[in-house]
């Protein structure tokens, strides 16, 4: 009782604290000039690779009113209307990765807002050059990691991981 531990190993109860610590999740998209510059697969492929569990995903042309909600602490900066009408372009692509400090270490992956911070090696530093075509989005707390993934997706289009009676073999 307490340490999260058995003599089998890791408790596996949901709520213990170890796996409630490696369900945080964290809401990314990949914005309209990210699609289209081909840069899906790319991006994906890092968040894999580092070993989050990929949750959700679906590509949506988001509306204005659904970009205003999850812009919404930007309302008064000056650019919000281009912002919104640049988010509004096209086709996003929407998604929820999940794992030990996805919210942060998530952020860590993008990069600075404007690329021209954004460190070689990060997705915004590696892909991009301006900081109004950024091209990904990527949540700032769990707190408002859980916002935006409850303004893009219902609870049903989030799959639940649970544990697998068969291992797949490749
Ligand atoms: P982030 O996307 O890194 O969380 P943010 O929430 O401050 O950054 O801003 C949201 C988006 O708004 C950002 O990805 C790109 C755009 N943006 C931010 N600052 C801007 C600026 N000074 N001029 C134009 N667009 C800006
Ligand atoms: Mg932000």
């Amino acid at each position: 009782m307490g340490s999260g531990l058995s003599a089998a190993g890791p408790v596996s109860s949901p709520f213990s604290p170890i796996m409630a610590d490696q369900k945080e999740r964290t809401f990314i998209a990949i914005k309209p000039d990210g699609v289209q510059r081909g840069l899906i697969g790319e991006i994906i492929k890092r968040f894999e690779q580092k070993g989050f569990k990929l949750v959700a995903m679906k590509m949506v042309h988001p509306c204005q009113d659904l970009l205003q909600q999850h812009y919404a602490d930007l309302k008064e900066k000056p650019f919000f209307p281009s912002l919104i009408e640049y988010m509004s372009s096209g086709p996003v692509v929407a998604m929820v990765w999940e794992g030990k400090g996805a919210v942060k270490t998530g952020r860590v992956m993008l990069g600075e807002t404007d690329p021209a911070n954004s460190k070689p090696g990060t997705i915004r530093g590696d892909f991009c050059i301006v900081v109004d075509r950024n091209i990904i989005h990527g949540s700032d707390s769990v707190e408002s990691a859980k916002k935006e993934i409850s303004l893009w997706f219902k609870d049903d289009e989030l799959v639940l991981y649970t544990p697998c009676a068969h291992a797949w073999l490749y």
